[in-house]
């Protein structure tokens, strides 16, 4: 792994360890922590749904267990990930410089938190589902519990669960043991780990998490006050190129290049072209099976590439024909969120 920091631990898999599998091994999936990690103990752990719901309730993780299971193979993307290609733009202190790692794939395994909520008698006026956690992540002012929001809309649809499994086995602790939240589709910030607690209510969470990081500011903005910019939600439309890999030196001649593309929110990737010469032509790359709705897309090509060096440029498409970016600079923004530019690798291809 990539360590950006060890406590709290911040990791990502380094390229080439990403495209061995669509679905990340626990030990390969990136890890984003914002405080030390809490080891909860799983017998006492109990989870508080509480707020604007006709009959509050605090379940034992076998009352939990006891909600219909669901498995939903999902992408977590943070939206910190390829942010080196905005501190190449500009610097950004304070915040680590992540490549095209943090983003990983699981298969998930839970209740609904539709099911729950419906089970404490969710009420109509509530418009955010607010999670709340017990680690304290130092970066707030004053330090301060994680937490976070989603709109009841997302909260209420089948794919969001409240999860005890990830690839056939029991959450680690880094992953956010006994029970995380997982919302498909969005930046990860809002997947909740070691979740405690769950407030349906009026407004969006007053975490830190909600109010002040994770919101989309423009260049310009220096000294940002809680709630200005925008809250995100929904991942972007991105995608990274995985082999080869950057300053890669090779045999000219057929060269396999490999990637992931990822739509978020509920749209899908439909296309992907790959460029040998910076982007002047391109070719259509074949896409693998896809893994569900809810899942990146692998993508694969052959280019014939001539002895000398060569700028490998990928794009995606998704479902609303939407492109990604050309350029990192054109949405450089201060906390350096949501790099989906166009991924360039440069390799040197020899006789
Ligand atoms: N949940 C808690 N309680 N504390 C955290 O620091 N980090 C969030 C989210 N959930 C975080 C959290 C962020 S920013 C991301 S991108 C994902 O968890 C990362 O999940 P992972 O570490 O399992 O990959
Ligand atoms: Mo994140």
């Amino acid at each position: 792994m990539v360590v950006h920091e060890e406590d709290p631990y911040n990791a990502e898999p380094p390229r080439s360890a990403l495209a061995e599998h669509a679905i990340t091994p626990v030990e390969t999936f990136y890890s984003r922590n914002h405080g030390e990690l809490p080891e909860l103990d799983p017998q006492r752990w109990r989870l508080q749904v509480d707020g604007l719901v006709d009959e509050e309730l605090s379940l034992s993780l076998d009352e939990l267990r006891r909600f219909e299971h669901h498995e939903v193979t999902a992408t977590l993307q943070c939206a910190g990930n390829r942010r080196a290609g905005l501190l190449a733009v500009r610097d950004i202190p304070g915040q680590h410089p992540w490549g095209d790692g943090a983003t990983s794939t699981a298969r998930w395994v839970g209740a609904r938190l539709a099911d729950v909520l419906a089970a404490a008698g969710l009420r109509h006026d509530a418009s955010n589902i607010a999670f709340a956690a017990p680690d304290i992540a130092p970066e707030a002012t004053p330090p301060a519990p994680y937490g976070g929001s989603i709109t009841t809309g997302k909260a209420t649809s089948p794919e969001v669960l409240l999860a005890w499994v990830m690839n056939g086995e029991p959450l680690t602790v880094a992953h956010g043991a006994p029970v995380r939240v997982v919302v498909p589709g969005w930046i990860g910030a809002r997947s909740v780990k070691w979740v405690e607690r769950i407030t349906a209510q009026h407004h969006p969470s007053d975490n830190f998490f909600q109010q002040s990081a994770y919101r989309l500011l423009p260049p310009d903005h220096d000294d940002p006050a809680p709630g200005d910019g925008v809250e995100l939600t929904a991942v972007a439309l991105n995608s990274a190129i995985l082999r080869p890999d950057e300053g890669a030196v090779m045999t000219a001649g057929p060269t396999e290049v490999t990637g992931y593309a990822f739509a978020g929110g509920d749209r899908d990737v439909v296309r992907v072209d790959v460029s040998a010469d910076g982007g002047r032509t391109w070719h259509q790359a074949e896409l693998d099976d896809q893994l569900g709705a809810w899942a990146w897309r692998f993508w694969r090509t052959t280019l014939e590439l001539r002895p000398g060096e060569h700028e490998i440029v990928a794009r995606a498409w998704d479902s609303t024909a939407a492109l990604q970016p050309e350029h990192a600079a054109s949405l450089w923004n201060p906390k350096g969120y949501i790099n989906n530019a166009w991924p360039t690798v440069s390799v040197t291809a020899e006789h």
